[in-house]
């Protein structure tokens, strides 16, 4: 057995913890650090070692701290920097590493470097921002960048007659990474929290930090169909503000700060195409480095389809860079809500027997789902800008479900967006205390991968079945052999598969008994059903 698939960040479980949401310890309707120390024993518990907390800097909160106007101070609705330090501390007494969220694409326009760099056109922060003229034919907007979360790109400056570029809300604003000054000043953000002993950083959205030097118009997009639900985003192709090349070189200066010091990780937010996935990774080269996979979120949930990206990107991914899966996300509907609880098990089963580092959003162990957020409570700036089409974020950020008191006992005041519902049924102390929960099954399957060469490491292979609606594959590392068999369908299934018999690591519904002989052939898989195999 080879010690190094063992160490941290391989062997990492990564929870998503959204600070808002978490556990309000003051009782002003606002998850805050203090909140998050009195909750580690449960991540403890669960078997979590990584914890990536969503940005807690000083932010106006336009976009909830990805607004950032102090890359080096937490939010006084979080905490101080000292309670930062003890919840760093308390992550490592917990042996839970801590990772940042860094946001280096855009500041707030509450930044000093921005409130600077309005002043005037000669003053010395102008150039940390991407500033232009008005179009000189139409005395419009410069040209037809558009900003994601609707509408131009651009806003106006009356005070000094030029625009400013903005690939989000308004009030972030895009720093100009062709500035050396400004990647300077970045890499020493970085050391600044490495320096106070952090593990690491998430990356927000690094594929907007270059855009094409020359302005060019983006073309439009031939595919797009305006309609209720059409993010009006998408009517462009975005070849000159996404993804251009140069940006992987400021992610290569990242890293070689992150080299500065010893096993730290990071992760990258990467929204391309698998092929540009691959390339960042034979870009970067390094095992403490991944882009996030968001496949499993962005594809149907079907098996057959599920099969085929992941033999992709699992041969691609090679056993020298570290793969990672992504269940559930701030930005995305919950696991629960996107495909349903008869799945969820089977899900669960997927996320932990896949060769790569487990990403899980924070209540996703408990089946949280998306909650309705009615009209006046909306704070997205997604869903206020593009309103009714689905695309605000506020359903999958509720209040974290702890117990079936009131507000769920995330805070004893009516919290900054509504708890789902569904509490008194899903929630924390609930579902620790049944042996059959999903919680359980989450706990059970963590504490299975960490003592499993072959599920943390070992080799990916999958297999036919002869049923479309079953995922079946293996993981192998010397003579451990795990086969999982997944059924993605509400109906029972006989499968075949090359192999005669093996005994039964996990049912996915504890209807098997641990242990009992498995005879492989003509296999009847339960519907919504899902078995680790010992073969
Ligand atoms: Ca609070």
């Amino acid at each position: 057995m080879q010690n190094t698939s063992k160490t941290w960040p391989l062997n990492a479980i990564v929870y998503q913890i959204y600070p808002r949401s978490f556990q309000d310890s003051n009782n002003d309707g606002v998850g805050d650090l203090q909140g998050i120390i009195s909750r580690l024993q449960y991540l403890a518990d669960l078997g979590i070692n990584t914890v990536w907390l969503s940005p807690i800097y000083p932010s106006p909160m336009v976009d909830f701290g990805y607004d950032v106007a102090d890359y080096c101070d937490i939010d006084p609705v979080y905490g101080t920097l000292d309670d930062f330090k003890e919840l760093l501390a308390e992550c490592h007494k917990h042996d839970i590493k801590l990772l940042m969220d860094l946001i280096p694409n855009h500041t707030s326009t509450q930044h000093k470097w921005f409130l600077e760099s309005k002043k005037s056109k000669k003053n010395a922060f102008r150039d940390y921002y991407i500033w232009k003229n008005a179009h000189p034919g139409s005395g419009g907007v410069p040209n037809n960048w558009l900003s994601c979360f609707g509408g131009s790109g651009w806003e106006f400056d009356a005070e000094t007659g030029q625009y400013y570029l903005h690939s989000f809300a308004k009030e972030q604003a895009d720093l100009n990474w062709r500035n050396p000054a400004v990647v300077k000043e970045m890499l020493n953000v970085l050391r600044f929290w490495l320096d106070l002993g952090i593990d690491g950083f998430r990356v927000d959205v690094p594929e907007w930090m270059i855009k094409d030097d020359k302005f060019r118009d983006e073309p439009e997009n031939p595919d797009y169909k305006p309609g209720p639900q059409s993010d009006p985003y998408q009517q462009l192709i975005h070849k000159y503000t996404h993804a251009q090349k140069e940006y992987l070189e400021i992610v290569k200066q990242f890293i070689e700060v992150l080299e500065e010091y010893e096993h730290k990780f990071m992760v990258t937010e990467v929204w391309s195409p698998s092929e540009q996935m691959i390339k960042v990774y034979n870009e970067i080269e390094r095992d403490f480095f991944a882009p996030f996979n968001f496949f499993i979120i962005t594809h149907p949930w079907e098996a057959r389809i599920h099969r085929q990206v992941i033999d992709h990107y699992d041969s691609r991914v090679t056993h020298v860079y570290t793969p990672t899966y992504v269940l559930g996300s701030h930005d995305k509907s919950r696991t629960a809500t996107r495909i349903g609880h008869a799945q969820l098990r089977v899900a669960a089963l997927l996320l932990f027997t896949l060769r790569g580092i487990p990403f899980i959003y924070y209540g996703e162990e408990i089946g949280m789902e998306d909650t309705l957020i009615p009209p006046e409570k909306v704070h997205d700036p997604f869903e206020k800008n593009i309103p009714g089409m689905g695309l605000g974020r506020d359903p999958e950020r509720t209040p974290m479900q702890w117990d079936n008191k009131i507000f769920a006992g995330f805070s004893e005041h009516e919290p900054w967006l509504p708890v789902n519902d569904n509490y008194r049924q899903v929630n924390v102390e609930k579902l620790t205390g049944d042996d059959e929960s999903l919680h359980a099954l989450y706990k059970e399957l963590i504490a299975m991968r960490q003592n499993s060469e072959a599920l943390l490491t070992g080799k990916y292979s999958s297999w036919d079945t002869g049923v479309d609606d079953i995922f079946a594959y293996t993981r192998h590392a010397g003579s451990e052999v795990i086969l999982v068999i997944l059924n993605y369908s509400n109906k029972p299934h006989k499968i075949t598969l090359p192999f005669r018999k093996g005994k039964l690591l996990l049912d996915s519904h504890g209807i098997i008994e641990k242990g009992t002989d498995m005879l492989l052939y003509n296999l009847v898989v339960p519907a919504n059903n899902g078995y680790l195999v010992n073969i």
